[in-house]
């Protein structure tokens, strides 16, 4: 039904057909769940995470399945790497009672208890302190997990990132902090809102380990993060990274982006992720042109399968709204 991110990978030889696979797979739903905003099959907020594929595909090829991982409002994609069937990502974006938040989250809210993925968080920098707690709970616990807390940009100026961080630090806990700078807030560029000319400098204030990362090359991010992530194994000392990216659609739906000129975009559209892996795979004769294609094709099937079982999908019926809400 859909490719599964398998994490068969290691830092000598990353399963690149996998992650080629992967990233594709992404960039079709992410199409489809376009496809279906507009054709008004569900409503709401939809942030689209087309272009930053490379970020997600190369981080979960680090992890283990103990691992956890917490986010912001752009993780769909996020969710099904990390374990959550893809037709019950888009049966949450329908609203349907099979979504993973039981069609009561939206797009901005995927969740699972037990693939470890604990959001999906709309609030700009809200998942840090809960990073932060289920890293001490890991700790606590003595799990041989790490806590993976994907942050955007412009979350990095808000306080509770900084006290969630300084608290991380201070308490040597397992969580990696993995900053997917994207250039922009919304529709403000970063340089208008930060002080530092990169976001990996704003962990020296917490004497906390840090890097950066260019986040349009697949293989580069994972080949920085498994070394990492298996350090913090050991240490248990949490880490800030730094990942160069871009998103090419707006901010949401209704951003036509128009702050940003073609000029730029293009620019980033030439490091496509998935053109880069491509082309890469076939000068290693790992795959040819053909099969590139047959692959496009046989991941845009899967998602219009798993767009058929959301539609058949029951709603929720009417006794579930008082469900599972605290007021
Ligand atoms: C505390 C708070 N302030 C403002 C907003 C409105 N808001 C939603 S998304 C966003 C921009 C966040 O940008 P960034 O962290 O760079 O993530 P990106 O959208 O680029 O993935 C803002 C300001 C919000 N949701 N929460
Ligand atoms: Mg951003």
């Amino acid at each position: 039904m859909m490719p599964k991110t398998d994490s068969k990978s290691n830092a000598n030889s990353p399963d690149k057909l996998a992650m080629y696979k992967e990233m594709l797979f992404y960039r079709r739903f992410e199409e489809r769940a376009n496809l279906a905003y507009t054709k008004q099959k569900f409503s709401g907020f939809l942030h689209l995470h087309i272009g930053q594929e490379a970020v997600c595909v190369g981080v979960q090829h680090a992890l283990e399945e103990q691992d956890y991982l917490i986010s912001a409002y752009r993780s769909h994609t996020q969710a099904i790497a990390k374990g959550i069937p893809a037709e019950q990502v888009l049966s949450e974006l329908f609203g349907k009672v099979t979504g993973c938040s039981r069609g009561k989250g939206g797009s901005m809210h995927m969740f699972s208890k037990e693939k470890r993925f604990f959001g999906g968080h709309g609030i700009v920098g809200a998942q840090a302190p809960i990073a932060v707690g289920g890293a001490f709970a890991i700790k606590y616990k003595e799990e041989a997990a790490v806590m993976v807390c994907y942050l955007g940009d412009a979350a990095m100026n808000q306080g509770q990132v900084f006290e969630a961080m300084n608290m991380a630090a201070t308490w040597s806990l397992p969580v990696l902090f993995v900053i997917e700078n994207n250039q922009y807030g919304m529709g403000t560029d970063i340089s208008r809102t930060t002080s530092v000319d990169h976001l990996y400098k704003r962990a020296l204030g917490f004497d906390m380990a840090h890097s950066q990362v260019d986040g349009m090359n697949c293989v580069t991010v994972y080949e920085h993060m498994k070394p990492t992530i298996d350090k913090m194994r050991v240490d248990r000392e949490p880490h800030l990274v730094e990942v160069l990216t871009y998103r090419y659609k707006g901010h949401s739906v209704s951003d036509p982006a128009t702050y940003r000129t073609k000029e730029e975009v293009q620019e980033y559209q030439q490091r496509d992720p998935i053109t880069q892996l491509g082309a890469l795979l076939v000068k290693e004769s790992l795959a040819s042109e053909d099969e590139l294609k047959a692959w496009d094709k046989e991941a845009k099937e899967q998602v219009k399968a798993a767009e058929r079982v959301a539609d058949a999908a029951p709603k929720p019926p009417q006794d579930e709204v008082c469900k599972h809400v605290f007021v």
